[in-house]
């Protein structure tokens, strides 16, 4: 039982369909509170530091087109458990797998083509949304 902070994006796809509200009325149903909220197009320098794991794989550099192409909105979340609770409200990575009732398994989208339009990013572990929350939000460090 550990009250935890995560960061959540609502990716260009969410964003554009009009689903921003949707995600946050999910997380807030779900009983997480929100602490910081931003509207912003995300500058290649910030999605390269937020994506460092996945750079070299062949979806990078179609990920990065993508998440630079328009609005998103950042949030950090808050709550007990909610790194992973929020990882199961989102669903999984591929919209084609991800169950029904997730938000990637209602409202995602698998192309098969270069990247996962899935709607949502949520960190993975405690020190991914330190690291997360940082980049996103330098001023809701410490
Ligand atoms: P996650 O968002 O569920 O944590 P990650 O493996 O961290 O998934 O991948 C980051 C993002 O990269 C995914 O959300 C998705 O948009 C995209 N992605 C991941 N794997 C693939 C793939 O195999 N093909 C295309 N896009 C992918
Ligand atoms: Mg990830």
């Amino acid at each position: 039982m550990t009250i935890e902070r995560s960061l959540v994006l609502v990716k260009p796809d969410g964003f554009q369909r009009g689903l921003t509200g949707e995600v946050l009325r999910r997380i807030e149903a779900k009983g997480y509170s929100l602490v910081g909220l931003s509207i912003l197009t995300p500058t290649r320098g910030q999605l390269a530091e937020h994506y460092a794991e996945h750079e070299g794989k062949p979806f990078y550099e179609p990920l990065v087109d993508f998440m630079s192409s328009g609005l998103v909105t950042a949030a950090v979340i808050e709550g007990q458990d909610c790194i992973k609770g929020f990882r199961n409200l989102a669903g999984a990575t591929n919209p084609t797998d991800a169950a029904p009732g997730t938000i990637r398994g209602d409202l995602g989208r698998d192309w098969g083509l270069k990247v996962q339009q899935n709607i949502v990013h949520g960190s993975d572990s405690p020190e991914s949304a330190t690291r997360e929350i940082g980049i996103w939000f330098p001023d809701l460090q410490g």
